[in-house]
């Protein structure tokens, strides 16, 4: 049926032109190396390959190596030790529910939550069971943070208690002047259950009063924190990526405690420091693999790729997941830039099927430099595979060799899309790109690597991709989509979500935007009914679905947080690396 809308200039069919090639590089390494044995066809014809044009890397081996720290050692450890009781007792002391709700926000925001697990799951069980009294009831603010935190932590809670506030199924005009309860009722509205309308009511509604409140209110704080929520609420982000900025805001808040400032920022420092550790080390690995300058047409980031396994889990006690999750992502961004910049599409099909072999005596069958990326994959599976075996005794291999097949296996169908000029419908894309971004690879790793006791049912219900899965992976494709497909089109790649729709529909790009983030939205309340729903049979825990959340959060911070430098294509801005990996806060 012919669209009644006009069509974009863009992309009009479902073939579209692939861009000019920028990069010509006559590649001699490939043609001798390939010989007689491949299907890479044998020509001195140059071979045209497209170019990323990314800035080189801004970290080198030696600046990390030379970070020094004050925080580490016995003094320190003490000290930390010390503080954390005191906040503890501190917990144990506040009794009125509110107060408990609040302080339990302030921690987690604070990046302190993790020390205090027990106690938090405790008050909160038995807010969830206690009665309210009638001045909460009418606090608006009371009603919405408990739902958040409620809901946060697995206890369902109806949205019922904002009736209250509403008439004719429509929110209270007499609420507007209470910023803190619009700000409040906002971040709750992100905790909506798919098919609750009165808290799609509450989204729209607060979101609307908050983007005018700014100017309206006298309190420099409030407005701060509500620009900040506007950009990313609270559910969409990762609380020590803001810690430092909160420090900032709680200790000019009226109700700091300096013990749990102090421990705030200690904490932060000795995490930061650790960190560090964790960082050299990755360097080293990274700068002796040598990838960075045998392969400068990809992407050299190793500094972001520890920023993105930092925001998948940042405890410290997961020191060992943040190394492979590091190393995995790094390598998977040089296989990607392969896949959708460098290779041809022979020299692709060919490394799919040697990938697919898994058979070392093929190596030999590919051009050099896709011999550093077939070894590099297999010694980072077997080094991972042998770790888990020795920890846990159980053999991944067969399930981390598979899990690169499924990725690459999708990266081809990309490269065969962009090679014959094909327009794939945003529903075929989706089904395709939910897996080539990496979510679900990445989701796998986080998984054997986390967990105490890796359960043989719980990977089998990853790798079938269920929906939970299959929406956080989808959440992320769109959010990377918004943040790099301007920059892709550009250099010639596969369409991306924002094109297929437009190319659907013929919606200009501006409305093909706003569509996505709306599904973003219902694919979020969608996860939300799915780890409530009684049918559901899902056997993970709920701490690792936050986990696997994490990562689509950290598509958010990196691709859609507002214009301050975040969302750049394909580095995370410099100085959120230095203010949270080398700048300690001053005590
Ligand atoms: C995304 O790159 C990216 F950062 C990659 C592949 C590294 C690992 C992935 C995540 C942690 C999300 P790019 O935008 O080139 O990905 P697509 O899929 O669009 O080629
Ligand atoms: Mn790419
Ligand atoms: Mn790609
Ligand atoms: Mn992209
Ligand atoms: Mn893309």
């Amino acid at each position: 049926m012919a669209s009644i809308f006009p069509v974009s200039p863009l992309i009009n069919f479902r073939r579209f032109t692939p861009c000019k090639l920028k990069a010509v590089t006559a590649c001699k390494s490939v043609i001798k190396s390939v010989t007689g044995i491949t299907k890479v066809p044998v020509t001195t014809e140059p071979i045209v390959r497209r170019s990323a044009n990314y800035k080189p890397c801004l970290w080198d081996d030696h600046f990390l190596q030379s970070l020094k720290t004050e925080y580490m050692g016995e003094a320190i450890d003490a000290r930390a030790s010390a503080l954390r009781e005191e906040v503890r007792m501190i917990f144990n002391n506040v009794v009125e529910p509110l107060d408990q709700l609040e302080l339990i926000d302030q921690l987690q925001r604070l990046g302190l939550d993790y020390h205090f697990h027990d106690e938090i799951n405790r008050t909160l069980k038995n807010i969830h069971t206690g009665q309210k009294n009638e001045t909460w009831e009418k606090d608006l603010h009371a009603t919405a943070l408990e739902f958040r935190l409620l809901r946060q932590h697995g206890h369902y809670i109806s949205p019922e208690g904002f009736k209250r506030f509403t008439e004719n199924g429509s929110f209270n005009k007499g609420i507007r002047a209470d910023v803190q309860g619009l700000l409040s009722l906002y971040e709750a509205s992100y905790f909506s259950i798919d098919g609750e309308s009165l808290m799609d009511e509450a989204w729209s509604f607060t979101s609307n009063l908050l983007k005018e409140c700014p100017e309206n209110t006298v309190d420099l704080d409030l407005q701060m924190q509500v620009r900040n929520a506007l950009e990313l609420p609270l559910q969409w982000r990762i609380p020590r990526f803001d810690a430092k900025w909160y420090i900032n805001l709680y200790q000019k808040s009226g109700d700091m405690i300096p013990a749990i400032l102090a421990f705030a920022k200690l904490d932060f420092n000795v995490r930061q420091a650790l960190n560090q550790e964790e960082l050299k080390d990755l360097s080293r690995w990274w700068s002796r693999l040598g990838m960075g300058e045998k392969l400068p047409f990809s992407r050299d980031r190793l500094v972001a790729s520890f920023f993105w396994s930092l925001g998948i889990t940042g405890e410290p006690h997961h020191r060992y997941c943040r190394e492979v999750l590091t190393k995995i992502i790094e390598l998977i961004g040089v296989y990607d830039d392969v896949y959708d910049v460098y290779g041809t599409l022979d020299e692709l099909e060919l490394f799919t099927d040697v990938v697919h072999r898994w058979d070392i005596n093929a190596m030999k069958e590919l051009p050099d430099y896709m011999k550093l990326c077939f070894l590099s994959l297999i010694n980072v599976v077997n080094e991972t595979t042998y770790d888990i075996l020795k920890d846990h005794n159980i053999d991944t291999f067969p399930h981390q060799k598979k899990w690169f097949n499924d990725l690459f296996e999708r990266y081809i169908v990309e490269a065969r899309w962009y090679n014959s000029g094909y327009q794939p419908t945003l529903e075929e894309y989706l089904k395709n790109g939910f897996v080539s971004i990496g979510g679900p690879i990445i989701v796998l790793y986080s998984y054997i690597c986390t967990e105490d006791q890796i359960k043989k049912e719980d990977l089998e219900f990853i790798e079938d991709l269920p929906d939970i899965v299959r929406l956080a992976c989808e959440i992320l494709r769109l959010s990377d989509d918004y943040g790099t497909s301007s920059a892709e089109l550009k250099r010639g790649d596969v369409p991306s979500s924002i094109h297929c729709y437009m190319s659907d529909t013929g919606v200009s790009e501006e409305v093909s935007r706003e569509h996505m983030m709306n599904l973003i939205r219902k694919k979020w309340a969608q996860i939300n009914k799915l780890r409530f729903s009684k049918e559901n049979n899902n056997p993970l825990s709920w701490s690792f679905v936050d986990i696997m959340l994490n990562l689509i959060r950290l598509g958010h911070c990196v691709y859609n947080a507002g214009d301050d430098g975040y969302g750049v294509e394909d580095v995370v801005a410099k100085d959120t690396l230095v203010s949270l990996l080398v700048e300690p806060i001053p005590l």
